[in-house]
């Protein structure tokens, strides 16, 4: 794990009350099958106690919710809009620290936490060694050295270097991908575990009956819901009656779970569980209860028709202050100066943790970084050489 600047030392943080509420994490942990699979406290056994997990876990959840305040900041420089997860940092953050680095991954847009977890140390891309937020601001800003070369905004990219691989736009169409990933590695006999993440409005998608085949097929699969309660402008209760989610996949002959989204142990401890489930040849939906705090994009003015209550109940379950506040008794989570104390441990921390530094050099870096050239607009299209070689000629240009 990546080491971390910051004051507090390991014998502190061996002495904090870690588990003072423990059992409310994991009672939240609900499904058909979870007594039948586990122990209660044989889950918590799975939750990260060293101080180094812990540490890096609050690390990436800050650089994961900065980038995207800073992102805010340049709307009008970068194209086109930006969608943000405030309020999932935790889900993205905690699922994709528990896998296995090698495992494909297949995030949302809203999972930058993914991308923070994986990438924390400087990686290897074509003929240079990159760190994460780099490559991240590049793409945002469209640039050559993007991971999609200039030709997608913030949206449709991956990174296969670290086998995170792009989304589709296209609600729940990752689920039949994620399922051929995972067809693959058991073929392979790999040992990996596939997995992806969707919305809660995208589980009333067909693609979702894509797990009936992976149930029957055995596949080593895990699909992650970020039910942030909104699918555009639509709540969950209009879109579905089957709540809670986990119950989807009941009728596939599968394992379903509901966790607390914004606990970053809960949802850490959960998916080691999901993934020795999968491995074991039976796929898990992991259904992780979060609200959007945000929202659907920049430009969608969520204020008038989210409540101000759901937002500010939502807002005191904040992932990222209620790993601060296990670690070092603050922000208080009840106090009725919350937010202003919470603001102030957050832009203490970034930068006692070098999140602020970070970012900003990763910024100027992107900002810096060439244009592409616009006879680069044609390359790229496909993987197929022929089928490249065709788009060429259609095009006019040579094949390059
Ligand atoms: C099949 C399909 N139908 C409709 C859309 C348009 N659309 C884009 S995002 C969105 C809402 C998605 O909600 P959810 O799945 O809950 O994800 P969230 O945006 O909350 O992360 C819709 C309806 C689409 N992209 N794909
Ligand atoms: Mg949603």
């Amino acid at each position: 794990m990546l080491k971390v600047a910051t004051k507090i030392t390991a014998e502190e943080i061996k002495n904090f009350d870690y588990f003072r509420d423990l059992e409310r994490r994991f009672i939240e942990i609900r499904g058909p099958n979870q007594m039948y699979w586990r122990e209660k406290s044989e889950l918590e056994k799975l939750a990260p106690k060293d101080p180094e997990t812990l540490l890096f876990l609050l690390r990436s959840m800050l650089l994961t919710r900065r980038t995207e305040e800073i992102i805010k900041g340049i709307i009008g420089q970068i194209p086109g809009s930006a969608f943000f997860g405030t309020g999932n940092e935790a889900t993205s953050c905690g699922v994709m620290a528990a896998m296995k680095y090698e495992d494909p991954a297949f995030p949302l847009h809203r999972d930058l936490g993914c991308d923070f977890v994986r990438g924390h140390e400087a990686f290897t891309k074509g003929d240079i060694k990159v760190r994460l937020a780099n490559l991240l601001f590049a793409q945002y800003f469209s640039r050559a050295n993007s991971p999609c070369r200039g030709k997608d905004g913030n949206i449709h990219w991956g990174i296969p270097e670290i086998s995170r691989y792009p989304m589709i736009s296209h609600l729940g169409t990752n689920i039949p991908v994620a399922c051929g990933a995972a067809l693959y590695e058991k073929e392979n006999k790999s040992g990996l575990v596939a997995f992806t993440f969707i919305g809660d409005g995208a589980t009333s998608t067909g693609d979702i009956q894509a797990l009936n085949q992976a149930a029957s097929r055995k596949l080593p699969v895990i699909v992650v819901i970020d039910n942030n309660k909104w699918a555009y402008r639509t709540t969950l209760q209009e879109q579905t009656a089957a709540i809670p989610l986990s119950r989807k996949v009941e009728a596939f002959g599968i394992r379903g779970f509901t966790i607390d989204g914004t606990d970053i142990l809960s949802v850490y401890a959960a998916t080691k569980m999901a993934r020795e489930i999968a491995l074991s040849g039976t796929p898990v939906l992991l259904e992780s209860s979060t609200f959007r705090m945000k929202g659907h994009s920049v430009y969608d003015p969520y204020e008038h028709y989210v409540s101000k209550e759901d937002l500010e109940k939502w807002s005191r379950r904040d992932p990222i202050a209620r790993l601060a506040n296990t670690i070092y008794n603050e922000p208080d989570l009840s106090d009725k100066n919350f937010e202003d104390e919470f603001k102030s441990v957050k832009s203490r921390l970034e930068k006692e943790f070098g999140v602020e530094q970070e970012l900003q050099e990763a910024l100027e870096w992107a900002k810096s970084s060439p244009q592409p050239e616009p006879s680069d607009l044609y390359t790229d299209i496909s993987s197929n050489p022929e089928l490249q070689k065709f788009i060429g000629v259609l095009c006019g240009r040579d094949e390059r």
